[in-house]
This record gives C-alpha cells, structure tokens and sequence, in this order.
C-alpha cells in the first residue's frame, strides 16, 4: 500500500491534470459508490470516508467509517446533493464499527439500504435498513442478515422483479475465512493454481430482509473455460462486487484489490460460471478501487472513485462519474482515469 501511495505522490499534479472527471461532491470524503435511479433521479449509495484516527493495517481498519451520506443528482452532469445522514452505526443494535461499501434497492414501495460492519466479535455481518425515502432516513433491522457475512454488498433485481444480494471481499474484507457458508479462522487465501475465491449470491425474500436460499460461490472462468486461478491477480475477484445486465446478458464486474483493476466478467445466468471478459478501469490514485454501473436515460455510467482531492490518502475518497461505453459485441471499452 504504501508503495502504491508512493509511486502515485510523485505524479499527483500530472494525474490532476488530466483525470477524466472530477469529485461529486467535495465538502465530505465519500467513496464505494452504488448508483440507482429512484423516482426518476440518481441516487448514490457510498461510504463516508473519514479520518478516525485508527492506524493502517492490511485488513483495513483505517477504513473507520461511521455513517452513511446518500448523494442525488438530477442528472450524470449535474450537481450533486449531499441528502445528510442516511444511517449512523450507533443506531444499529449489532453493529460496532466500520460502516463500509453499501448499496441500496427498491421494492413495493420501500427503499432498503444494505451495509456490512463489524460486529461486536470483529466479524463483518451485512445488515438491511429501510426508509419511505431512496434518501433515508433508514430504520435498521435489529440482526444483521443471517446466511450473509463479508463486506461489499450489492443487491441486483432482475427483469422479473427478482432481487438477489451479491457480496464479498477478501483480505480485510474475511471472504477467505469461509468455505461452503462454513467460517473457519484457520482458512486463508487460496494460493497458486488453486481455484481463486468468488463473491457469494443468493436470492433476497419478498420482504426484502432475508436471503430466500444459501447463497452460492460465483466462479469465474478464463477463456479456456477453467476457474480463474487464486495467483492471478490481475483478474481474480479481490472485492467490490456489481451486477447488471445488457442486452439479456449478465455483468460481474469487481475490483482485483492488489492489482487495483476494475475487472468484467458475462455469464447467461446471475449466478454464473461468468467468463472473464476484461478491464473496465485502470488503477485509480489510492489502493482501493471500487464501483457501480449503472444506466440513466439509455445511457451507461461508470460510478467510481479515487484519492485525488486528498492528496493521496488512500481513505480519504471521492466519488466520481464517467460514462461507461459498451461496445456492440457486448464488451466494455477500457476506461483510463487520467487520459491514456
Ligand atoms: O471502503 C471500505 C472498503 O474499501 C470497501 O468495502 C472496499 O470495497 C474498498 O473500497
């Protein structure tokens, strides 16, 4: 981490120069964007990145998150509104600390927030509050989502009006910790040629609250057809997990983590094999890359964000905007953050 800071100190000015869009907002430190559209604007989902104080370490508990701002825009060009606190963790029964990535969803009505923090034990859990409003305020569940674990929640809904919660993020995030739903202390992360590890999807219930099945591991393949392999760090799953669909076909799109990719995968189901398609965005400024897609009016939207406004403090984020070009063979045009 710090040699990625490092490398991209130096460059700062030049990167600044040149990056492709700027923050949306810039009055609070936002990052982990998950953008909808409600009632026919924007809205952004994102951590409240903040300096709590707590040192660096790999697993990331400098992230030291505490609440939730929710963003709306009229427009992918326009300003964005910073709507106030969503949700607070001193408001959550089960939650004690570190309020990272959430997204939202809408169903009958009800807008659900869903978020992962730590628990009393250390343990990330992903909890769901709902609000009237897309902007919250959000009412926590008293439990967090039993059968879900891990950090990075994202929350598809299908042409038919099925919601299915998507998560999971290695290393800080504790995917590597599990095996078939079974939390184990003693695993880590798969090495080598063995299979790499792959964010967990499961259909939500009706009510929004829970999981309606266990969820399953999603593989990705390469292009010979084999799972992609846990020493392939420029492509395998690190965090970050996004669904969306295009013309019938099924994205997971995700960051690689220690190679700082935003990578693609397709697949004719949500629940996989997806096949390792490419990238969607080279290496922001900061460690941590991480991001939604999301379409408005026809047209599609890379939300994303980098360490640019602070100087390179890797969580200290904005949130950024970009359109997103999807080429007519179904691929995604690669993104340079700062030109080519
Ligand atoms: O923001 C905290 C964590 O950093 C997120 O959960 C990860 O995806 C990474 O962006």
């Amino acid at each position: 981490q710090d040699l990625q800071s490092r490398r991209q100190g130096s460059d700062l000015q030049q990167l600044a120069a040149h990056a492709i869009s700027q923050p949306l907002v810039s009055h609070i430190y936002t990052a982990d964007p998950s953008a909808h559209v409600f009632e026919g604007r924007l809205y952004i989902y994102p951590s409240h990145d903040i300096d709590s104080g707590a040192p660096f370490d790999d697993e990331g508990g400098h992230f030291g998150m505490q609440d939730y701002h929710v963003l709306r825009m009229d427009t992918p060009e326009g300003e964005a509104t910073d709507c106030g606190v969503a949700l607070h963790v001193r408001d959550v029964p089960w939650a004690s600390q570190q309020m990272w990535a959430p997204d939202a969803a809408f169903r009958d009505g009800r807008y659900y927030l869903y978020f992962p923090a730590k628990d009393a034990h250390g343990m990330f859990r992903i909890g769901v509050a709902a609000a009237d409003r897309p902007e919250g305020p959000f009412t926590p569940e008293p439990e967090p989502i039993k059968g879900a674990y891990s950090i990075d929640p994202a929350v598809f809904e299908d042409d038919d009006g099925t919601h299915y919660l998507c998560f999971g993020g290695i290393w800080g995030g504790q995917l590597q910790k599990y095996r078939d739903n079974r939390y184990d202390p003693a695993h880590e992360e798969p090495a080598g040629e063995a299979p790499a590890l792959g964010p967990r999807i499961g259909r939500l219930d009706a009510g929004m609250t829970r999981l309606a099945e266990p969820t399953r591991e999603i593989v990705i393949l390469d292009e010979h057809g084999q799972p992609l392999r846990a020493d392939d760090h420029s492509r395998r799953f690190f965090e970050g997990p996004w669904l969306h669909k295009h013309q019938g076909r099924y994205y997971l799109s995700y960051s690689t983590g220690d190679t700082h990719l935003l990578c693609y995968a397709t697949s004719d189901s949500p629940y996989g094999p997806f096949t390792y398609r490419g990238v969607i965005l080279t290496p922001v400024v900061g460690w941590t890359t991480h991001h939604s897609i999301c379409a408005f009016q026809g047209r599609w939207y890379l939300f994303y964000h980098d360490a640019l406004l602070s100087g390179g403090v890797t969580h200290l984020r904005s949130v950024k905007c970009t359109p997103l070009h999807m080429e007519a063979d179904g691929s995604i045009r690669t993104i340079h953050p700062y030109g080519t």
